[in-house]
């Protein structure tokens, strides 16, 4: 399928798109999940649909990570904070506030250009050995280094922790966000699989990369955030015994009673998203059999996968709802469904939306009760179809 923001203009419908192979692979020896195919993150980073800002739930979480960080390491004025993959620099914006000096690094042009407009320096390039090195030159080396939903995007893991490496302090914080695989599975995620996440991690195979590097985990908390992250506080190995091995003990227990290490356990994952496809095809086919018009609500990359797997095209969707302006006006990729600013969904009045950015379900639910109360029915894909 086409790469999940990969959204068309119009004068572009007509254009064959360029589709890649999205499947995974699972390594029977550290047990970790990654895509079968790497897509030039060029292609798919360089102008990029995705703005970090759109969601309340991302600026709490954002506001919750700096104050925490900010609180640990009594940053000052002197504090570097660097964050890669800043987008459109909505967390470096948060230690602004505090007085730390920051700077984003991210490949996407439109968004560098947005977060230096705010008052956010930013590094428009890919974050690796090399670049943390002309980093290092240009800022000095940095206290604290944010890396929220991009690992899982990067092919080259080694080069992410030797620039890692070469770039913090030694008593400097690595903080890292990804979904957590355990959710993924246990949650019927499957539409968070795609062409931007390379990996998909669980913490065995993390703690044996960061381990390999002189890291050690200070920090573990899971999130309910993208249905499921874990974020991940590290420091350089400290001589002694880790404190903090109770926790991560008890979620490699519930990883492995959850069999995340068995092939057979992400077998059976895939068995179960054939079963939820069916439900759901079958739950649109019957409201548009009785002449019900259904719509989707977050043009999501997610959504985007779920959309060409599930093969819900425009004859069960009229058209998606989204807040991100660079996505009004465009169509979603392969279903080529048109996409409109969320207004659309008073002047148009249909009878269902089809939440297709359910990892914001509550937020979206909340924040049009107006379309409930008229009458409108909320539909949520994951992690089973149902009706609200
Ligand atoms: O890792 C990634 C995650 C963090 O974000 C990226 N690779 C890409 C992106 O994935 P996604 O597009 O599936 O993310 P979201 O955050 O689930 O996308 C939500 C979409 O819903 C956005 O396009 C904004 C839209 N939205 C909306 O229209 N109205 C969101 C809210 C909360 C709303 O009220």
């Amino acid at each position: 399928m086409p790469v999940p923001n990969g959204f068309v203009s119009y004068d572009k419908l007509k254009i064959p798109e360029q589709k890649f192979e999205l499947a995974c692979f699972f390594c029977d020896d550290c047990g970790l999940v990654q895509l079968t195919k790497v897509v030039n993150p060029i292609v798919m980073f360089r102008n990029y649909a995705y703005v970090s800002g759109m969601a309340n739930v991302m600026m709490n979480n954002f506001s919750n990570l700096s104050y925490g960080i900010y609180k640990m390491l009594k940053l000052n004025k002197k504090s570097l904070v660097v964050d890669i993959g800043s987008n459109d620099g909505s967390l470096l914006a948060f230690f602004k506030n505090y007085g730390a000096r920051v700077l984003g690094i991210d490949p996407a042009l439109n968004l560098a250009k947005i977060a230096q407009m705010r008052g956010i320096p930013t590094e428009c390039m890919l974050f690796n050995f090399n670049s943390a090195r002309k980093i290092v030159k240009k800022y000095g080396r940095a206290d604290v280094i944010c890396a929220t939903n991009v690992i899982a995007h990067i092919d080259n893991l080694h080069a992410v922790m030797k620039g890692v490496d070469q770039l913090l302090t030694t008593a400097g914080v690595f903080v890292t966000e990804f979904p957590y695989l355990l959710d993924l599975i246990e949650k019927n995620e499957f539409d968070t699989i795609y062409h931007e996440h390379l990996s998909y991690f669980s913490l065995k195979p993390w703690i044996k990369l960061i381990e390999s590097y002189g890291f050690e985990i200070i920090s573990v908390e899971r999130l309910l955030i993208h249905g499921g992250s874990i974020r991940l506080i590290h420091g350089r190995k400290k001589l002694g015994k880790n404190t903090h091995l109770k926790t991560l003990e008890y979620l490699i227990s519930l990883e492995l009673r959850a069999g995340l290490y068995s092939k057979k356990t992400l077998l059976d994952f895939s068995s179960q998203i054939e079963i939820l496809k069916l439900d759901l095809r079958k739950m649109l086919a019957n409201l548009k059999k009785s002449k019900k018009r259904i719509i989707g609500y977050g043009a999501a990359a997610k959504g985007n996968v779920l959309t060409n797997y599930f093969g819900i095209s425009t004859k069960i969707l009229d058209y998606i709802v989204d807040s991100t302006p660079y996505k009004q006006g465009l169509f979603t990729p392969g279903m080529h469904i048109p996409v409109y600013g969320e207004g659309r969904l008073f002047e148009d009045k249909p009878d269902y939306a089809l939440i297709l950015a359910w990892n914001f379900a509550d937020e979206i639910i909340e924040k049009q009760k107006a379309f409930r109360r008229r009458g409108g029915k909320f539909i949520i894909p994951i992690p089973k179809v149902r009706i609200v």
